[in-house]
């Protein structure tokens, strides 16, 4: 919940791969040293407590998300944007080249309602775990964590694509390595300044869809210039799935995460 807008007080109608997830249950992904999902043991816990301080259980939530993902050699990407940048585009469009390097990818999804991005997602070559948060406009680390116990296998880089928002999930950390953000440029160069906390908080902005500049009355210069002057230590790229502009760059970025996370954490076994 974005702390105050009370969108994050009820978690009755979040659904993990169409299951609700019930007041009683258990935390299997966070059991150190599962080996894969189902049926570990792990401590069961009541939802009111979620209620006490929202923000600071999700850090601790996050922070055992982090640790469950270096115990199984995963590299875990969250991706950010409004609705409609191109998330689930550009990760079809990833499958097939992370595959070419030997790297297998797998998805977490967040929408309000609906499992057609995870759908897109399996359609495209892998695996892929639909959340839906029903009230909630954001993912936060426990529903994670429970996406994360339905994956049939652990893939070298997860993805999460957040819902489509540009407020509240800036605040959420869910216990990744990094965070992309994209802006589409039919948004606006605008939006870096208006939705500050997001463009601050990411590691990577992808500009997308810049196959659409010469349609619009502006540059990639300007976009640039606006997320730099936001985010002086973000890395910036311009990528369109149309042309393939930005593609390279891009897996280039994701293969360098992949090494990072080997080398800060050597007990990993990736
Ligand atoms: N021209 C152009 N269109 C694109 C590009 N990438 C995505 N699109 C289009 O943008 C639309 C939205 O893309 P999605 O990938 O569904 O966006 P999303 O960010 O996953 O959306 P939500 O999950 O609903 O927030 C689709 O119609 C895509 O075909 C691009 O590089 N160029
Ligand atoms: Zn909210
Ligand atoms: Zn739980
Ligand atoms: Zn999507
Ligand atoms: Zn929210």
């Amino acid at each position: 919940m974005c702390a105050t807008c009370g969108c994050g007080n009820d978690a009755e109608h979040v659904g993990i791969e169409g299951q609700e997830l019930t007041a009683q249950h258990e935390h299997a992904f966070w059991t150190e040293g599962s080996s894969r999902p189902t049926n570990q043991e792990g401590g069961g816990h009541d939802h009111k407590t979620l209620e006490i301080d929202v923000l600071s259980v999700n850090n601790q939530n996050a922070q055992k998300n982090r640790q469950a993902f270096h115990a199984h050699g995963i590299t875990a990407i969250q991706v950010l944007s409004s609705p409609g940048s191109g998330k689930t585009t550009l990760l079809e469009h990833t499958v097939g080249r992370l595959q070419k390097d030997q790297i297998t990818m797998g998805v977490l999804v967040g929408d309000q309602r609906t499992d057609q991005d995870a759908e897109r997602l399996r359609q495209a070559g892998c695996e892929a775990k639909q959340i839906t948060t029903g009230s909630v406009c954001h993912l936060d680390a426990h529903m994670v964590a429970h996406a994360a116990q339905h994956l049939s296998s652990w893939p070298d880089i997860l993805f999460i694509e957040n819902v489509g928002n540009l407020i509240c999930p800036a605040l959420f950390d869910l216990g990744e390595d990094a965070r992309v953000v994209l802006l589409s440029v039919t948004e606006g160069e605008d939006k870096p300044v208006k939705y500050a906390d997001m463009f601050v908080t990411a590691d990577l902005v992808l500009v997308t869809k810049v196959d659409l500049l010469p349609y619009l009355d502006v540059s990639w210069e300007r976009f640039y210039q606006v997320i730099q002057e936001v985010n002086p230590g973000a890395k910036i790229l311009p990528i369109s799935v149309k042309t393939g502009e930005g593609m390279g760059e891009w897996i280039a970025w994701l293969l360098w995460q992949k090494e990072r996370a080997r080398l800060t954490h050597p007990l990993s076994t990736h």
